[in-house]
């Protein structure tokens, strides 16, 4: 074993998950190892503990794989399980966590943010129930990367991650396993693969886009091996170490070419995309867009249909800025709605406790109890169970989603890359603006309530403040302002918009119209064009 001199390494805080920078950033000497040198000394873990190690594939991912293995030999560590080639989707991750009893993980991704020398590269540890560490846990990591002197590993050759089997690591067994048998035999567990094959059989086609980023082996196993789907409705199915050169962000911009399969003549009936680390979905009917928020309704709505929630759930938990629409469902289903923060690690308290079984975001990310991450294709899967039983399109599944519940409007705008002080000086206006804002009117919307959204777990009393500022209206819409805690350039401020539309009313109207009044009332309200000089935003989702 030897012991590394360092020091302190200022900024090493994580963010919404783990913590993302640029890759040159990354190889700077120390900044991989400073970094997990204070997971390692902070985080809990018994005696002759497992560590699982897995990525989304990309750039540098290789190289802090073999380092980080060198350091758990150094550290103590028994076992270390790490996916074949590195790679284990962020879902595959939590799962192989929790099926083999470790004590946690080390997720090497940077999500949907785009892979490459110049791009960019996380590291994010979970805990031994798979999921993402909880603020206590990420708030000690950080305050030991504020006092690291040394970090610690063995003198030892890189390994061979590309061969499945077991090698010797100084004191360390180090097993390469396969990234996929085990999340896909989950998989087959939770949903009825029979009535999908049967479904398949009978004519269902889709096509999914894997964007060159982790799950392209998964979905090729699960959707063209095991469900029988056409060779080659995988798209961009080999991963790679730039995705490409694309964002693996499954939005319109970034999957414009499953758009354009979705809304043009020869569209199959289901359109599907993952992100770089295989967590975030995004879902497309026939000429259909399906909003994550609208999403996690309906798939909560018909979860009842597939084997593994054919019991009921015990209740919907949402982040905050996603719409309404799931709570709604809850209503209906006599089942607790719950409204956390952003950031998936916040529903992990809920899911063990056993309060909640499928939880979702605004941000393409939905999941349920079976592991404890946002799970990409499980949701496709939740999907095409029930595409296959309700033996209906997604346009007709969505149409009387909100014949019956009624529809939520819904887009989130992204002002991307912003001067941080100027996104800062946005917030704190707004923030100190909050308490004059109820009773005034802007665009003919009169503001109700207008707060800084605190939230405190109901599980371990945790206090989360500051999570974003809600400027709610007279009759339901409610405009949401946050700042991103996923970005590694400037700032992002994200603005999300909702109108409810109750049932009866214009239930198929186009959503920018809708909204129109919103947008322009969130200019006024925030001052966007005065602090950013943006009249646009970057993306819109
Ligand atoms: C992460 C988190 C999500 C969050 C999303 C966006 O997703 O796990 O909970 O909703 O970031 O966060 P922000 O708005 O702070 O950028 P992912 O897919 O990037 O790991």
């Amino acid at each position: 074993m030897v012991a590394r001199p360092t020091q302190p390494i200022a900024g090493q805080k994580p963010g919404t998950s783990g913590l993302r920078k640029k890759v040159k950033v990354f190889a700077q000497p120390n900044y991989a190892e400073n970094f997990i040198q204070t997971v390692f000394d902070v985080v809990e873990r018994p005696e002759n503990a497992t560590l699982v190690i897995g990525g989304d594939g990309r750039y540098h991912n290789r190289t802090v794989i073999q380092q980080a293995i060198r350091m758990a030999a150094a550290n103590g560590y028994a076992r270390v399980l790490v996916g074949q080639g590195g790679i284990l989707s962020t879902p595959a991750a939590s799962n192989v966590i929790r099926q083999y009893g470790a004590s946690g993980g080390l997720v090497l991704s940077a999500s949907h943010n785009p892979g490459g020398p110049d791009e960019d590269f996380g590291i994010k540890y979970n805990i031994a129930n798979g999921g993402p560490a909880p603020e206590s846990v990420t708030e000690a990591i950080y305050q030991r990367t504020c006092e690291i002197t040394e970090w610690r590993m063995v003198e030892a050759d890189d390994i061979d991650l590309d061969t499945i089997g077991t090698t010797q690591v100084g004191g360390l067994t180090v097993e390469v396993i396969d990234s996929v048998a085990d999340y896909a035999a989950l998989m087959e567990k939770l949903f009825d693969f029979d009535a999908i094959r049967a479904a398949v059989a009978g004519g269902l086609t889709m096509s999914f886009d894997a964007m060159h980023a982790v799950t392209g082996p998964y979905a090729r196993e699960i959707l063209e091996k095991r469900l029988g789907f056409a060779e080659g409705t995988v798209k961009n199915g080999v991963p790679l170490e730039d995705f490409g050169g694309h964002h693996p962000d499954p939005n319109a911009v970034h999957a414009h070419e499953l758009f354009e399969t979705m809304f043009g003549v020869a569209a199959p009936d289901f359109g599907a995309a993952s992100d770089g680390d295989g967590d975030r979905n995004l879902i497309v009917g026939k000429g259909i867009f399906v909003t994550p928020s609208d999403s996690l309704a309906m798939l909560a709505a018909n979860a009842h249909l597939a084997p593994a929630y054919a019991g009921g759930l015990k209740g919907i938990a949402r982040s905050m800025p996603t719409s309404a629409a799931a709570d709604r469902v809850a209503e209906a289903l006599g089942i607790p709605a719950y409204e956390t923060p952003t950031g998936w690690k916040f529903f992990g308290t809920l899911l063990d406790a056993g309060m909640a079984t499928i939880c979702g975001e605004e941000s393409a990310g939905t999941g349920s109890d079976h592991v404890r991450e946002k799970d990409g294709l499980w949701a496709v899967l939740l999907w095409l169970n029930i595409l296959a039983v309700r033996k209906q399109s997604v346009a007709q599944i969505a149409e009387e989603h909100w014949a019956k519940f009624g529809r939520n409007y819904y887009a989130r705008h992204d002002y991307e890359a912003l001067p941080t002080e100027a996104a800062n000086a946005l917030v704190a206006e707004l923030t100190a603006s909050l308490a004059s804002l109820p009773g005034q009117s802007f665009s003919g919307l009169t503001v109700a309530e207008a707060d800084s959204f605190g939230y405190t777990d109901p599980v371990d009393g945790s206090v989360s403040l500051n999570q974003g500022l809600r400027v709610l209206f007279e009759g339901g819409s409610r405009i949401v302002f946050r700042l991103s805690g996923t970005g590694t350039e400037g700032a992002t401020l994200r603005v999300y918009l909702e109108r409810y539309e109750p049932v009866g009313g214009d239930l198929a109207g186009h959503t920018p119209d809708k909204l129109a009044d919103l947008i322009t009332a969130a200019d006024a309200i925030a001052g966007i064009t005065r602090h950013t000089g943006r009249t646009e935003p970057t993306v819109i989702t």
